[in-house]
């Protein structure tokens, strides 16, 4: 398989795209609930999300517009450690925006997944979704919620924003 996926192009620097708007963060009104089929429900300031175990994951980015971008050094939550803690009884899990951005995946494709607030060494930048946005590996980027405030824990697939638009479910950059 091939580093670069068919029709992509590498480009030096991530870029910034998003089609909804930049929702203010000041470090205190702020929180992610975890929510829907769970054993425990959870809400988590920003604080108590950065005194989990943190880890860091170099990957490639793919944008289904082509441009991809080589070992983007992610670091924060594991998702496992979501999971650990809300106990879903649900095999799917809809992450949603502090906005209308949403998207769906099933538990099996969220291995490797991560709740990232650092990019490349610094905190990870509004723009890029900060304070928090999920991270998946081996899937196109429109997985990659920026902006996370909610996950809701379900027991059937919930399509988020590109994908009740037509674009694949599966959203994989070679397939
Ligand atoms: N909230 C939100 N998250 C989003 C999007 C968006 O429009 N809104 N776009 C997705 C798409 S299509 C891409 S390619 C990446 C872009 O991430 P970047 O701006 O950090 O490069 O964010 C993803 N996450
Ligand atoms: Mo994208």
């Amino acid at each position: 398989m091939e580093r670069l996926p068919p029709n992509q192009r590498w480009a030096e620097e991530l870029p910034v795209l998003h089609i909804d708007t930049v929702p203010p963060f000041d470090g205190v009104n702020w929180d992610l609930t975890v929510t829907g089929l769970v054993e425990r429900p959870l809400k988590l300031t920003y604080g108590e999300l950065l005194a989990l175990p943190k880890v860091g994951a170099t990957m490639d980015f793919h944008c289904v517009t082509g441009v991809s971008v080589q070992d983007c050094l992610w670091e924060g939550v594991p998702f496992g450690t979501i999971v650990e803690m809300a106990g879903p009884k649900g095999g799917y899990a809809t992450f949603q925006a502090a906005t209308f951005y949403s998207t769906s995946l099933a538990l099996e494709e969220l291995e490797g997944a991560l709740l990232a607030y650092r990019l490349d060494g610094g905190e990870l930048p509004q723009r890029h979704g900060g304070p928090l946005r999920l991270i998946v590996p081996g899937k196109y980027a429109y997985k990659s919620v920026k902006w996370l405030a909610r996950i809701t824990f379900t027991k059937e697939k919930e399509p988020g924003y590109w994908e009740s638009k037509g674009y694949s479910d599966a959203a994989d950059p070679w397939g």
